[in-house]
């Protein structure tokens, strides 16, 4: 019999891996509960990322699984294609009570690369069924993350996700990113330089002309490119300048959405009204794959008041598994708990407790800079000049072999706990962080 912690590793061709490396040195998880994996060989793993940003609510909740184990016993499947099962719209309707501003309804996915890809189309489509169809030029920004679909990659800005796969969608233009050192190194929160970056959309505007652009789309706060935060006031200039051309603005809060920055959705942190927000990870906690893009109240009124007949279909967009059964028990089981334990907004209490540990890192062998926002937190190291890149793996590994999973991306660590993670938690996370930095260095 196979033994399951030592499996044959050839066959699985694993995403964002480098295969022949992690197959030479594997790391497998095999049980995790509350803030802690375990490791194959049977160590414990503080979960300092909360899986891949999505395990908000720490890991092996009862009331998760148990809804799991129910839903998929009773009802394991229904199509939501002219069909339908309950738990959709119990969902839907408990979930927009939490959206900023006069958000109301909700389109299920099952991953961030759905929504987004979703958020896209309904965009585009907006416009047609208003009657501006020139309107279908999409805004995203360099070093933005918006998952893997052909869409996703197009408005994205990261180099690497792009350049292998031919040339992604027609008219589609780039914002500049927000990362510069030297203005903004240590700062703590949200840096004070670079607002007038969101200025240059007056310039894609002018160059392309409002009427054929749809929509833009951010991450408030860029995660996968490695935490960069938007400078004061940048979200709040480019709603104004959406707003002043009637163009669509896109929040893709796979991340920064539910309670990751200490608000229930980065629009209500910053206090800046989106008109779609994408959604997935925390909306199940991670325990079934699911996303959500939820859409402002004209944006669906659009669809529904066109005119066209009454058994017409409004969206020829869906998945077959847009809202099943057992995604939406998850979700309603942790939507319960996110209520009932007030997680959407724990962050806010323990942020400065976070903000201190993550910059007393400060001083450290090859940090550059340590960047924070809720319970976020990136750490930049100085790359090697001739192996960019292996000072961060390093870094990852050794603290992996300490008991710790953070994450990293070129040169940054990045850190982002369930929202149970306790002080003590915190005080490991550093230390364990520290002393790889220093014995790497
Ligand atoms: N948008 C954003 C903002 C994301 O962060 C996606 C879309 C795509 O989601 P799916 O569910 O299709 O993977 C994401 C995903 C990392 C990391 O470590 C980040 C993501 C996924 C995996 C790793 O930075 N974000």
């Amino acid at each position: 019999m196979t033994n399951p912690a030592a499996p044959d590793l050839d066959a699985f061709w694993m995403p964002f891996t480098a295969n022949r490396q992690f197959k030479g040195s594997p790391r497998l998880l095999v049980a995790a509960r509350d803030m802690h994996f375990t490791s194959a060989d049977g160590r414990t793993i503080l979960d300092g990322t909360s899986g891949l940003w999505c395990v908000n609510l720490g890991h092996g909740r009862q009331r998760i699984n148990d809804a799991v184990a129910r839903q998929v016993r009773q009802l394991d499947f229904a199509p939501t294609f002219q069909m339908a099962h309950p738990l959709p719209f119990e969902l839907a309707a408990r979930l927009i009570r939490h959206m900023p501003g006069d958000i109301d309804h909700v389109f299920f996915t099952n991953s961030g690369s759905e929504s987004v890809d979703t958020a896209l189309k309904i965009a585009i489509s907006y416009h047609r069924v208003r009657g501006e169809a020139a309107r279908t030029r999409l805004i995203g920004r360099e070093k933005g993350y918006h998952g893997v679909g052909f869409g996703g990659i197009s408005v994205g800005g990261l180099g690497n996700n792009r350049k292998g796969f031919g040339p992604l969608l027609p008219g589609v233009d780039h914002l500049p990113h927000t990362f510069d050192l030297e203005h903004n190194a240590f700062t703590r929160g949200v840096p004070d330089w670079g607002v007038h970056l969101a200025d240059v959309l007056e310039r894609i505007v002018a160059l392309h002309d409002a009427s054929t652009i749809a929509a833009v789309i951010v991450e408030p706060v860029q995660g996968s490119a490695g935490v960069i935060l938007p400078p004061h006031g940048y979200l709040q200039r480019l709603r104004e300048i959406c707003t002043k051309y009637g163009i669509l603005l896109i929040f893709d809060e796979v991340i920064t959405g539910f309670g990751r920055l200490g608000t229930p959705f980065g629009a209500q942190y910053f206090d800046v009204q989106p008109d779609i927000i994408t959604t997935a990870k925390g909306i199940t906690n991670g325990a079934v794959p699911m996303g959500a893009v939820f859409v402002r109240k004209h944006i669906h009124d659009a669809f529904m008041n066109v005119g066209t007949a009454h058994d017409a279909i409004e969206l020829f967009h869906g998945y077959t598994y847009s809202g099943h059964p057992v995604a939406c028990a998850a979700a309603l089981a942790a939507l319960d708990i996110y209520e009932q334990e007030g997680l959407f907004t724990r962050g806010t209490e323990l942020a400065p407790c976070w903000e201190d540990a993550a910059h007393s890192l400060r001083g450290e062998p090859n940090v550059i800079d340590i960047r924070n926002i809720g319970l976020v937190a990136a750490v930049e190291l100085a790359p090697r000049p001739d192996r960019p890149g292996s000072r961060a793996y390093e870094v990852f590994t050794r603290c992996f072999e300490r008991g710790l999973l953070v994450r990293h991306t070129a040169e940054t660590i990045a850190l982002s706990p369930p929202l149970i993670v306790e002080r003590p938690h915190i005080e490991q996370i550093f230390t364990t962080l520290a002393e790889a930095i220093r014995a790497v260095g």
